[in-house]
């Protein structure tokens, strides 16, 4: 069996996430998605999650595409993390690209392109304006 791994914070879920998590699915038979801890993301951005990391576990974990979650607590362990769950291929989004290349001695790595025109950042814009 095939085993994909994947990442992200996934706040205020949208369809891009959704169709990330469809297309990594089909790289394999089994996906196991990591999703950001709250102090992960307090690190990389000045913006707190609108939703908490257990909430948006929550909602990864009910997904179809998703066999299995667990929390993100460093971007400099995605190594362990391949190991730990077997990967054979990592998937990021394109605003990736590069960035993991050097995984590629213990997984095929993969990024996929975006889907365009939507993000959090500019949902919470389009929310605030109503
Ligand atoms: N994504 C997408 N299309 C969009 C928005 C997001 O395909 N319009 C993808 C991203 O490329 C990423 C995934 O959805 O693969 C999750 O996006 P984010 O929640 O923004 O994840 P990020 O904060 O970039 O992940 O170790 C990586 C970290 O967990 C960070």
């Amino acid at each position: 069996a095939r085993t994909v791994i994947t990442f992200g914070t996934f706040d205020v879920f949208h369809v891009g996430h959704l169709r990330v998590l469809e297309r990594a699915a089909e790289l394999g038979d089994r996906l196991v998605v990591g999703v950001s801890s709250d102090a992960l993301n307090l690190r990389k951005k000045e913006r707190e999650p609108v939703f908490s990391e257990r909430e948006r576990m929550a909602i990864i974990a009910a997904l179809k595409p998703v066999d299995e979650v667990f929390l993100e607590e460093s971007l400099e362990q995605k190594r362990e993390y391949v190991e730990k769950f077997r990967a054979d291929v990592l998937v990021m989004g394109d605003d990736w690209k590069g960035r993991f290349d050097h995984l590629s001695d213990v997984c095929e790595v993969v990024y996929l392109p975006r889907t365009p025109a939507i993000s959090t950042t500019a949902l919470i814009e389009k929310i605030s304006n109503i």
